[in-house]
């Protein structure tokens, strides 16, 4: 082959492989993986029917127009094995590990710390070094009314086990359960900002928004649940906003619009509490491309069209120039 040639087939080769970023979710078996994953797709009625994971199950979506190439490792004993004797097929090019942990299953915690240690060394021995986000999982909204000084003394006490076990530099926590809904978009939106460069950019172009339209804060979800940014006047506004926005989606769902009928009615949906407004709105920045939601807290009802559809321009600008 001809130099010229081949440098023109290394870059169709590029061109036809978009850059994916890779998440993987590992952890024992029956640690709560994939009900993580199926809550953000908001497939609840899957969850009551999961069976475990059959070895490493791959999906591809969209995150802020890059592609995310997110890994859920089944965690039975014989796939574990697997993995740790093929780490290149497996670990290699994570660049976001969440490691799930089931804290309501005391007498399997210290085999959870063996297998985060085991995957410690693969990517070691890989010679990458990704940030491991630990979810104390399954910690339930009763568990944390019921127990909480028995709970907080055991997350202590793993957060000092992981720490131990490897002395790992990049390693984060986040207590989530399914129950909470709240509590896993925050980590996820959290986690998968860090890997956008322009989420800044984007976190300053919502504050605007919410000034110029007189709102106490501001949410922006894209279809995966996930917060692509916010605003919030306090952290009161903070709590109200993001323990409602997941009911919002639900029923957002429900009413399953098309495009067209988005355009006709201007749909959106207000809720009156606390003597303010909740405005939920659909907002489709790219035609043909899933929409993005909209969450605003407001003391009055009034919003114009215009703003709305300004706010979505400044957005396309951002995500897709
Ligand atoms: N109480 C409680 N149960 C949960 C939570 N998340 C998941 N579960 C339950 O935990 C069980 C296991 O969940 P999975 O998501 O299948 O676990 P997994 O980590 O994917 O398991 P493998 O696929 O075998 O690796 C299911 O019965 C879920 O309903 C949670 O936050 N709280
Ligand atoms: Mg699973």
């Amino acid at each position: 082959m001809e130099k010229g040639q081949s440098i023109l087939y290394l870059k169709k080769e590029m061109e036809e492989k978009p850059i994916q970023n890779k998440i993987l979710f590992t952890g024992l078996d029956d640690a709560g993986k994939t009900s993580i994953i199926l809550s953000l797709q908001r497939e609840f009625s899957k969850i009551a029917l999961l069976s475990p994971t059959r070895g490493a199950q791959r999906r591809i979506f969209n995150f802020l127009g890059k592609e995310i190439s997110e890994w859920d490792l089944g965690g039975q004993l014989s796939y574990r094995i697997s993995y740790l004797k093929s780490p290149g097929k497996f670990f290699d090019g994570t660049e976001i590990a969440i490691y799930v942990i089931d804290i309501q299953n005391k007498a399997r915690i210290s085999e959870a710390i063996s297998y985060f240690k085991d995957v410690v060394t693969q990517f070691r021995k890989l010679e990458i070094e990704p940030p491991i986000y630990v979810f104390l999982h399954k910690y339930d909204p009763a568990l944390k009314r019921n127990a909480k000084n028995e709970m907080t003394n055991l997350i202590l006490d793993i957060k000092e086990k992981f720490k131990k076990a490897t002395d790992y530099k990049k390693l984060f926590y986040y207590e989530t359960s399914i129950y909470d809904f709240s509590s896993i978009i925050t980590a996820m939106s959290e986690i998968l900002l860090s890997l956008y460069p322009k989420s800044e950019l984007i976190a300053k172009t919502i504050q605007e928004f919410a000034k110029k339209i007189n709102s106490e804060g501001v949410v922006v979800i894209d279809d995966n649940s996930l917060i692509i940014g916010s605003y919030y006047k306090d952290e009161e506004v903070k709590h109200l906003l993001n323990a409602s926005t997941p009911y919002f989606l639900t029923l957002n769902d429900s009413f399953e619009f098309t495009d067209v009928m988005e355009e006709r009615y201007e749909n959106r949906m207000i809720v009156q509490r606390f003597g303010r407004n909740f405005i939920f709105k659909q907002i489709t920045v790219k035609k043909g491309l899933t929409p993005y939601y909209l969450l605003l807290l407001k003391g009055d009802p009034i919003f114009r069209k215009e703003d709305f559809e300004t706010f979505a321009s400044l957005l396309r600008e951002i995500l897709y120039k």
